[in-house]
């Protein structure tokens, strides 16, 4: 097929002009092997939360992870560009667990309370609050879309025997599964079979990481990353499945297992720095990006023009909401 002509639509589909070679039947008047013109628009691209999970710290819904950051001294929680641009909610001692938990394509702001278990949400698509007390103080909080229906479920899992207890949100049903449970097991669920469920996922440090695909329930392993590393999983060639990643705080090294193919190692950051991968130029690639606490300065590498970006925000107490809990209370 030759493309003639191609043209973007104001409604964000594409109309394209072509001459290819029939290769069908039907029409009478055309042979099979006779060049024909044709035209075809393709559909508007799927927005935010359409096919897959909103985009890491996407508080506004705009496509792209912002700038945030939660303060523990007061509780609040700071998003850059938002109205308003701070918010108090939560205790010095929660646990920020930032997620998509009414499926409106916005990052709601919620905390876990490991005194009690206790899961605050605050709903972005009606500023209503939400509770619900589940799991021990131990547990650590992995929420994510594990059961496909575009909202977050809330989920633990527990160190000590490898289960992961998911709350559905489309059901209300509890499920217990149980994948890793090794001392120093890391929990780090993504969607890396791209069906739009997020799969129980486990990164053994310095070794292997070992996926339990939802797609078809079964289980991978891959060597990937070497004592020290940190787990950066996201989709960075953005075809839509989560790619395996870490980062060398000890060279600044990224190594990217991209699950397109093919491997992706880019120097960015310096070991006090924090890994926050996240899509803030909103292309649907997860973008390398780094915070620097002790001058609140963050660094980014655009996925969409190679550009890195700075920026000031925050300072360095505050916890970086794009890096998952569950990886930071590893390393930070
Ligand atoms: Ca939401
Ligand atoms: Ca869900
Ligand atoms: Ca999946
Ligand atoms: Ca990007």
């Amino acid at each position: 097929m030759v493309i003639n002509e191609q043209s973007s639509n104001p409604d964000g589909s594409l109309t394209v002009n072509a001459v290819h070679q029939y290769l069908g039947t039907n029409p009478p008047d055309v042979l099979t092997g006779d060049l024909v013109i044709g035209q075809a628009t393709c559909g508007v691209p799927a927005g935010p939360g359409a096919d897959r999970a909103p985009a890491v710290a996407d508080f506004d819904g705009d496509g792209a992870t912002d700038h945030s950051v939660f303060r523990p001294e007061g509780g609040t929680w700071f998003v850059a560009g938002a109205t308003p641009e701070a918010l108090n909610y939560g205790e010095p001692t929660d646990t920020p667990v930032p997620a998509d938990y009414d499926g409106d394509a916005k990052v709601d702001i919620a905390v876990r309370r490991a005194s009690t278990g206790t899961w605050f949400i605050h709903r972005s698509s009606d500023n209503t609050d939400t509770a619900l007390t589940y799991g021990v103080s131990s547990d650590v909080p992995v929420p994510a879309d594990y059961d496909g229906d575009g909202k977050a479920d809330i989920a633990l899992y527990r160190p000590s025997t490898g289960t992961w207890y998911v709350h559905q949100s489309t059901n209300d049903a509890d499920v217990a599964t149980t994948f890793g449970g090794i001392a120093g097991d890391i929990p780090v669920p993504g969607d890396y079979d791209g069906d739009t469920k997020a799969d129980l996922a486990i990164y053994r440090p310095g070794s292997t990481w070992f996926i339990h695909r939802s797609s078809d329930n079964a289980d991978t392993a891959l060597g990937y990353g070497a004592a020290g590393d940190i787990p950066v999983p996201g989709d960075y060639d953005g075809d839509g499945s989560t790619d395996i990643a870490i980062f060398r705080p000890s060279v600044g090294l990224w190594s990217i297992h991209n699950s397109a193919g093919g491997d992706t190692a880019v120097t960015y950051g310096v070991g006090s720095d924090q890994p926050v991968a996240g899509d803030y130029d909103g292309d649907a690639k997860t973008d390398i990006a780094i915070f620097r606490p002790d001058a609140g300065l963050w660094w980014v590498h655009q996925s969409s023009n190679n550009a890195d970006v700075a920026t000031t925000y925050g300072v360095g107490t505050d916890i970086a909401l794009p890096l998952p809990h569950a990886i930071r209370r590893v390393f930070f």
